[in-house]
């Protein structure tokens, strides 16, 4: 019989050259010590902590095509691929926290060695779409779903590093929420290729359970299939969550971020998540870190089922009438 609400593996992946700027490999770090393994526990899962993957940083690793640290990024996910896949395959649901973003080519790509089926929801402020040859900044964080897609490999020149990347996903298993700062050329292949996504202004106008109600549909409604959750805490107000490399104004408050993934958790069929761009050395103050890290935890136990209890006065005892 099931002892635990679930079986959780957590991943660290303390890695920051998907980008130029330090810090972001800290993450893990102050998303533990923020409560993460109490938190899980204390909703009833059998929490795993696998600890921090241990990433080489190559030598020689010279800039490509305007890309910064190729191979040390390729391999970093190769690893990733690797933990994520086993973890899945063990029969946990995977919980890896980066990082920078460029994680996610890794950790999507792990997950669909097991679930060759699954869906990404990708809740972010970026689409993180462009390929080597559109990215404006050269970063690979800006570049993941771009080396996932089958329909953009024509697209995607071939990046020391990455190989050993076999993009299995559809433009049609994909949808974004929380969309604000999208470039130029990103812009173009999510309407060439009919990706949906909602923006912030499609949340302001339709609320953000018709959004929920529409990302389900688009991604469930012929068939069941497993979902890899991929949440850059960028996608929340940076009034939330501080301590990112990449804030953009009028973000998700936090009720909406919160119910994305109560409803994900709702679903019962999440079998994967990130959670990623926590840079601890980016907020101002101890207490912006430590709001960004535990809003983390937040997200990570609404994921697997934690709720918002609200605890009512008893009115028919007395003070009622007062
Ligand atoms: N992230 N679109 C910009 C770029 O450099 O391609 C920003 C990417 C941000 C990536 O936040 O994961
Ligand atoms: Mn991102
Ligand atoms: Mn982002
Ligand atoms: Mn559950």
């Amino acid at each position: 019989e099931k002892k635990y609400a679930h079986s959780v593996a957590i991943i660290g992946a303390p890695f920051s050259k998907g980008q130029k700027r330090r810090g972001v490999e800290h993450g893990p770090r102050a998303v533990r010590d923020a409560g993460l393994f109490e938190r899980l526990s204390s909703l009833g899962c059998q929490v795993y902590d696998l600890g921090d993957l241990n990433f080489t940083h190559l030598a020689n690793d010279d800039t490509y095509k305007r890309i910064p640290f190729p191979r040390t990024t390729g391999l970093a996910s190769k690893v990733l691929a690797d933990a994520v896949s086993g973890a899945v395959g063990a029969g946990h649901t995977c919980v890896t926290l980066g990082g920078d973003h460029s994680l996610g080519i890794g950790s999507v790509q792990g997950h669909s060695r097991q679930c060759p089926d699954l869906c990404l929801i990708w809740v972010d402020a970026h689409s993180d779409i462009n390929t080597p040859l559109t990215s404006p900044s050269g970063n690979l964080h800006g570049q993941s779903v771009s080396f996932l897609l089958k329909e953009l490999q024509d697209k995607v020149p071939a990046i020391p590093g990455f190989s050993w990347v076999t993009p299995g996903l559809s433009s049609s298993d994909i949808v974004y929420i929380g969309l604000r700062d999208v470039d130029p050329g990103e812009h173009h292949i999510l309407k060439t290729c009919g990706i949906k996504y909602f923006s912030m202004r499609e949340i302001d106008r339709v609320g953000i359970q018709r959004v929920m109600e529409m990302t389900f549909a688009h991604l469930l409604e012929r068939k069941q299939k497993p979902i890899h959750l991929s949440f850059d805490i960028d996608a929340f107000d940076p009034s939330l969550a501080p301590a990112t490399g990449t804030p953009v104004m009028g973000g998700l408050t936090y009720r909406e971020g919160i119910y994305i993934s109560e409803e994900i958790h709702n679903t019962g069929l999440l079998s994967a998540m990130d959670l990623v761009e926590v840079n601890p050395t980016l907020g101002t103050t101890r207490e912006a870190v430590e709001a960004t890290a535990s809003l983390a935890v937040d997200v990570i136990a609404a994921s697997l089922g934690a709720r918002v209890i609200i605890a009512c006065r008893d009115l028919s005892k007395g003070e009622a009438a007062a």
